[in-house]
């Protein structure tokens, strides 16, 4: 998220409502579901050199990542940018719960999940609790001042262990992985209306890569260029248990959601409707 020349309340060339229609408030992942719709791949461009994705058989979190799947056709990983990388299916079936119940527990407080209000007053559709650093448009501060005051939750250790694991696995670099700290995770609920419009993540004084984790509904994730909103851009599907990892190069890619696909999450995501996305992120504060 960023500011004014990249933030979420700008133009945004995406099709689709945008992020200040918000959808109907109906608890986290508890909506009603939406029939499924089909939807195509744009084809990745991998590139060359160390932004490269890594070879060698998957392995994080203590396990081997799963067949991805979705049993009629392949989800192959993808460089779909230099540095940056979609491995489907990463998280398995257990860790998705897991994951989602502990999204559950932090919507629930010290800052409840909420609807951002923009600078120009526009009200973002996706809803936001965060952990380590609040973030508001368009800075990360200890307290929401912006919801309730309160100190947002801690950023647990073993999320920080997944994101070293999601970096080892996108990079294939182990040094790369063992540096990446990460301190926040923005966690943002999407119902069937919610979308995010393109923006670029710079309030982090670091360079560090992006880590983001997808749970629950199927979207269009819309990965662009680090100029500005429009094209090249390719768009991404991001199902439950996705990881998407942007750095190096496309630490500033422009990118945003534009659709999401209600009623595609799988019972075994532990999400009945929506969903959920982890951003892990180093503020460098
Ligand atoms: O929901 C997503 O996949 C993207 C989230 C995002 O871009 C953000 O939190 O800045």
């Amino acid at each position: 998220m960023t500011g004014p020349n990249g933030g979420r309340d700008a133009p945004d060339p995406s099709d689709g409502p945008g992020r200040d229609a918000p959808g109907p408030s109906d608890g986290l992942g508890r909506g009603t579901p939406e029939p499924s719709k089909s939807h195509g791949h744009t084809a990745p461009d991998p590139s060359k050199g160390h932004w490269h994705s890594p070879p060698g058989p998957s392995k994080s979190l203590g396990h081997t990542a799963p067949d991805s799947s979705d049993g009629l056709f392949p989800r192959p990983r993808s460089v779909v940018a230099p540095g940056a990388v979609h491995v489907p299916g990463w998280l398995p079936p257990e860790r998705q719960r897991e994951l989602v119940e502990a999204c559950r527990e932090w919507a629930r407080g010290p800052v409840p999940l909420r609807n951002t209000v923009l600078p120009g007053g526009g009200v973002m559709s996706v809803r936001t609790v965060c952990l380590g650093w609040h973030w508001q448009p368009y800075r990360y501060t200890r307290t929401a001042d912006d919801v309730n005051g309160a100190r947002v939750a801690a950023f647990p250790e073993w999320l920080a262990a997944w994101g070293r694991s999601a970096v080892a696995e996108a990079y294939g670099d182990p040094a790369a992985a063992e540096a990446y700290a990460p301190d926040t995770a923005l966690v943002n609920f999407y119902d069937g209306a919610a979308r995010m419009g393109m923006h670029q993540d710079r309030e982090e004084r670091s360079d560090a890569p992006v880590v983001s984790l997808s749970l629950g509904d199927t979207c269009v994730f819309r990965f662009g260029n680090t100029r500005d909103r429009g094209r090249p851009y390719t768009d991404v599907e991001l199902a439950s248990g996705d990881l998407f990892v942007f750095g190096g190069p496309s630490r500033y890619a422009f990118h945003g959601v534009t659709r999401v696909f209600g009623g595609t999450a799988g019972p075994a995501s532990g999400m009945r409707a929506g969903r959920l996305n982890l951003t892990l992120r180093e503020t460098g504060l």
